[in-house]
């Protein structure tokens, strides 16, 4: 393949509403840029999507910036990668920083898919032409949450995952199902309980969750594993899969039901079809995370779920869910609870120039 240069550019924008988790809240969004380009004037994107501070994963925008700019980048210019194949080797001499490594991938593998004039999710052989469009509802008040998902319902999306924890589940689920007795709703606990907490964590199998997600420590799997045993409810796991070495050892032990498959924080394209053929092979239902991200990393993410694995609807919802205004075109619409899937080459948006450019705070070009 080819690749004459790459740009990293910063972008920042405020999200419609507040993030609120236990963990804190997420007022404004900032994310990192990867335009790959060849000498045609091809241009494959990636979008890497820490956060500001290590609240989620440990890496940051500025722990990013250092890896692409520092390490990713000099390395991927001197090789002249002749497929995308050859990236993850290229680069195994660098511990981790999954998300530098994940946004980069995606950019190379978007300009190698223009170059070959086929979608990306072909390109992996996701078949689907639509996939399945869940939401978050981040707020821990019950009359707020019902009132998001009276919203969001008129979208059709076809799960809704509450945020909660010890202070904010048993009475939170109660109202949600009082009013919604059986919308397909599911729990994200972000690693905010221990295995001191079985007892409350048992009443939850009460309101027929699709799964509770994350219960136990961001980097744990032994523990899940002994939980799970405890509970009707399938476990999903999101922090503790950050490879698939993680992902074996979790359907090995037992640890969940589950994977939320989040591609930029196990890696990238390579590492996550991995995942998803391994959960295939298992018979272990996979979806979609997501990350509060711009559209990019949303195109990606649509392409990824035509996998025929990814059979649960995933945290793929419409761009107007955080967003004024989008930095893709067309924007991400959630109709009847799905997104169509697009056809033209590569990530298959365009870009949505005088967005991105208005919201960049940093840029800076690589040959
Ligand atoms: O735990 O899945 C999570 C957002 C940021 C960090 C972690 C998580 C989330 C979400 C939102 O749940 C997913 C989305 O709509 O992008
Ligand atoms: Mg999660």
């Amino acid at each position: 393949m080819k690749l004459s240069s790459i740009t990293l550019k910063v972008i920042m924008a405020p999200l419609k509403q507040p993030f609120k988790t236990h963990l804190g809240t997420v007022n404004d969004r900032e994310v990192i840029i990867i335009e790959a380009q060849d000498e045609d004037g091809l241009i494959g994107y990636g979008e890497a999507v820490p956060f500001s501070s290590p609240w989620y994963t440990e890496e940051t925008i500025k722990t990013c910036l250092h890896m692409l700019e520092d390490f990713l980048i000099p390395l991927t210019l001197a090789s002249k990668p002749r497929h995308p194949v050859e990236l993850q080797s290229l680069w195994s001499g660098i511990r981790r920083n999954a998300m530098a490594k994940s946004a980069l991938e995606q950019a190379i593998i978007d300009l190698y898919a223009k170059q070959k004039e086929i979608y990306l999710g072909r390109l992996f052989g996701g078949e689907r032409s639509e996939v399945a469009a869940g939401v978050v509802i981040a707020s821990n008040d019950a009359e707020d949450a019902i009132r998001q998902i009276e919203g969001f319902s008129r979208s059709g999306y076809q799960r809704y995952k509450i945020k909660i924890d010890p202070r904010h589940d048993i009475e939170l689920l109660a109202e949600i199902r009082g009013e919604y007795p059986d919308i397909p709703l599911m729990a994200d606990a972000n690693s905010a309980y221990t295995l001191d907490d079985i007892p409350r964590l048992q009443k939850l199998d009460e309101y027929k969750l699709m799964m509770i997600e994350q219960p136990l420590g961001h980097d744990d799997i032994v523990e899940h594993a002994r939980l799970q045993k405890r509970l009707q409810t399938p476990i999903c796991l999101d922090e503790s899969i950050n490879s698939y070495h993680d992902a074996h050892s979790a359907l090995s032990l037992g640890s969940c039901g589950v994977i939320n498959i989040k591609m930029a924080k196990v890696g990238g394209w390579t590492e996550a079809v991995k995942i998803h053929d391994l959960c295939v092979e298992n018979d272990v239902p996979v979806w979609c995370g997501g990350m509060i991200e711009f559209g990019i990393s949303r195109a990606h993410n649509i392409a990824l779920a035509t996998l025929k694995g990814f059979t649960v609807p995933g945290d793929i919802s419409s761009s107007s869910r955080y967003w004024e205004e989008d930095i893709i075109e067309p924007e991400v619409v959630v109709k009847n609870g799905t997104i169509q899937v697009p056809e033209k080459a590569g990530i298959g948006f365009s870009i949505n120039e005088k967005r991105l450019k208005a919201l960049t705070t940093y840029r800076q070009i690589y040959r």
